[in-house]
């Protein structure tokens, strides 16, 4: 059985979990959970780094001890990891005793290969970064690159031969092109190594919070010596051959941008020194801002990784993290994006494509599937195709690490689902009794819809649970992706039952304040308060933006028009509003359109006035139209490319 062996950075406990620890962790997870699908063996480490001048600082400001911080914050990203459903195999933390031993083991290598010696170190250094600087890379008192306060530092110091790596890092790159991704991330550190590497110093002797160096007890180990090892202490490095064996070397080592020097040059040369095979891949992920700013303790707006946990549903969270920007592009989190994503992608989407073909199923079929018949019809035969092109896809993007472009791919399967259930028209099949063509085309959108499940549970996990458990299929073999190397796996015979909303929608204001903390307003259905009027807004007729929110406007697609008997200037219409069922609309239009002028329009509906019976009809929305000079009406019209359903804002 093959192996996946997946690493988040370990998160320093100085401070509270934000937006950004939450991400990459969440990333880490949807790979794990795929390669998991895959029937591979995963492991996921994720943890906390404790040790280091700037945790130490931090519990002196606060006056308690290190190691108090470290517990008290290290169990808030347990915690927090909990809440959001990440499924690690082991959450290290730094001060574990087997920690501490594989990195005496660790640096006893690197002295065993003559690679360390003592001198004394004069330069600038940050706590903020954990890292040394050269005098080139400092501006008035601050790091450039990361604008931290540095300090000048002088004391003996051991030191690591990291020049004698240069050229053999060189040679790594080179031979593996994927080493280190994105490309250009690679480039960077291609040309960093090319300008020349200088000894590293890996001890202090001015604090305590630490491992000791092996010999010399006064000299504390340099943070990132400790903490880089986290990667071979949880799998058993120099204790567990067996299992040590079996995972080592990783296959990703998933990280920011911020620490990719660390990961791509030190810990490499470390591993070279040690021994110890490299890891397959550092993928380097980009820097999250909030609502366009950057996040700064100076600032105080870092979003805090509970409040939005609290704030929005889980799925939604992963899949706007996702989504929203390439794996390694820099993003700017929106609350507008995010309940924009979730409205139009999730709920009316996915959730509504879902809804809609278990409704339909009870009603047309008793909730009962037919078997599965590779029919000949050209509709069919393409959503076959399709099926069969989006897991094909998943899986090179998955390989890629092109988490964005997978769960693009899986909504635009979902896309051309809610598509062929317009264009085969169940509900018309079924008035016309054609059972046979009806049972194929609800088993081609249901099978379609389980290829969507399986294949997005690393993403959504809970709503593909949602879905699966609406088709009875429970069993963690029901996951895996073997079960998609198919069509037409769902069996005769199952029995649905309709799932839970999957994705409620989210209101929101669509210019808020930027965020320090996520907006719990934005829960689904939260009420938002009304605010005070203005008297000169009244007097000018003006509108709040609450009382416009409230007016729904959809694309109604006109699916029949009919005449009213007895009331000539009326029409009967059923229009598909991407619900389960069409609604019928009485609207007073018929002087200006023959009713065979309007089928097959998308046009502007109000569908949450309401309902209202005329002539009898009980009209359920309303169509929106203009009048010309000549009295002649027209309507406010879209293209195919607007799905029915689509709210107009
Ligand atoms: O660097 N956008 O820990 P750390 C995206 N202990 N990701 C972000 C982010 C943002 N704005 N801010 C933080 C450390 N991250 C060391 C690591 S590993 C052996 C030791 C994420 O608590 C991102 O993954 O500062 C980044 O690399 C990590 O948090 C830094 O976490």
């Amino acid at each position: 059985m093959s192996k996946y062996y997946v690493t988040t950075p370990i998160y320093y406990v100085n401070g509270a979990p934000h937006i950004g620890h939450a991400y990459t962790t969440i990333v880490a997870d949807a790979l794990a959970r795929y390669h998991r699908q895959r029937g591979e063996e995963v492991f996921l480490l994720t943890g906390t780094d404790e040790h280091g001048l700037k945790v130490q600082r931090e519990a002196e400001k606060q006056g308690i001890s290190p190691q108090q911080l470290a517990e008290t914050n290290s169990a808030k990203f347990k915690e927090l990891f909990e809440k959001l459903g990440i499924t690690h195999d082991r959450f290290i933390r730094t001060t574990e005793e087997d920690h501490k031993r594989a990195v005496t083991a660790m640096v006893q290598r690197m002295l065993a290969a003559g690679d360390i010696y003592l001198d004394k170190y004069e330069g600038w250094y940050s706590a903020a970064d954990e890292a040394y600087y050269d005098a080139s890379e400092i501006a008035d008192g601050v790091a450039i690159a990361s604008k931290s306060a540095v300090e000048w530092v002088e004391e003996e110091s051991y030191f690591f031969k990291l020049s004698k790596y240069a050229q053999p890092l060189l040679a790594w790159y080179n031979e593996k092109p994927n080493c280190i991704a994105p490309a250009g991330r690679r480039n960077e550190v291609i040309s960093f190594v090319e300008g020349g590497l200088r000894d590293l110093s890996i001890s202090r002797t001015t604090f305590s919070w630490g491992v000791a160096m092996p010999g010399d007890p006064k000299h504390v180990l340099y943070v990132w010596v400790d903490a880089l090892t986290n990667y071979i202490s949880a799998v058993g490095a120099f204790e567990d051959e067996q299992q040590f064996d079996k995972l080592w070397p990783a296959d990703v080592h998933l990280i920011g941008k911020d620490i990719l020097r660390f990961h791509a040059v030190y810990w490499p040369a470390f591993l070279m020194s040690a021994g110890l095979a490299l890891p397959g891949q550092i993928f380097a992920h980009g820097w999250w801002t909030n609502e366009g700013e950057k996040m700064s303790k100076s600032r105080g707006n870092f979003i805090d990784a509970f409040e939005l946990a609290d704030a929005y549903d889980l799925d939604v969270l992963r899949y706007y993290l996702l989504r929203e920007v390439p794996l390694g592009n820099d993003g700017n989190f929106s609350k507008e994006r995010l309940v924009e994503r979730n409205n139009s992608e999730l709920a009316d989407n996915l959730g509504n494509l879902v809804n809609r073909s278990f409704a339909m199923t009870q009603r047309f079929l008793d909730g009962e599937l037919g078997g599965y018949v590779a029919t000949d019809d050209a509709l069919d035969q393409g959503i076959r195709e399709s099926a069969r092109a989006t897991a094909a896809d998943v899986d090179r993007f998955m390989n890629d690490c092109e988490t964005h472009r997978a769960v693009e791919r899986l909504l635009g399967f979902s896309g051309e689902l809610n598509l062929y259930v317009q264009q085969t028209q169940p509900w018309k099949l079924s008035k016309d009794g054609d059972t046979e063509r009806l049972a194929a085309a609800l088993y081609h959108v249901l099978e379609g819809i389980r290829f969507i499940a399986v294949l997005g549970s690393a993403f959504l996990p809970d709503a593909s649970k949602k879905i699966l458990t609406g088709f009875g299929l429970n069993a963690p073999e029901d996951l895996l992706l073997s079960t998609v190397a198919q069509f037409g796996k769902l069996a005769a015979g199952t029995r649905l039952s309709q799932p839970e909303v999957l994705f409620a929608k989210y209101e929101t204001k669509p210019k808020e304040d930027a965020l320090p903390k996520a907006d719990k307003a934005a829960k689904p259905k939260a009420e938002n308060k009304p605010e005070a009027k203005s008297d000169n807004n009244d007097k000018a007729g003006l509108i709040d933006f609450d009382l416009f929110g409230k007016v729904e406007l959809r694309v109604g697609l006109i699916v029949k028009a009919e005449r009213v008997e007895g009331a000539d200037k009326l029409l009967k219409l059923s229009a598909d509003l991407g619900e389960a069922e069409l609604r019928t609309i009485v609207a007073g239009i018929a002087k200006s359109f023959a009713p065979e002028d309007l089928e097959g329009r998308r046009v502007a509906m109000a569908t949450n006035l309401k309902p209202a019976k005329l002539f009898g009809i009980l009209s359920q929305a309303m169509i929106l139209a203009a009048e010309t000079e000549d009295g002649k009406l027209e309507l406010a019209q879209y293209s195919d490319n607007v799905k029915a359903g689509t709210r107009i804002k």
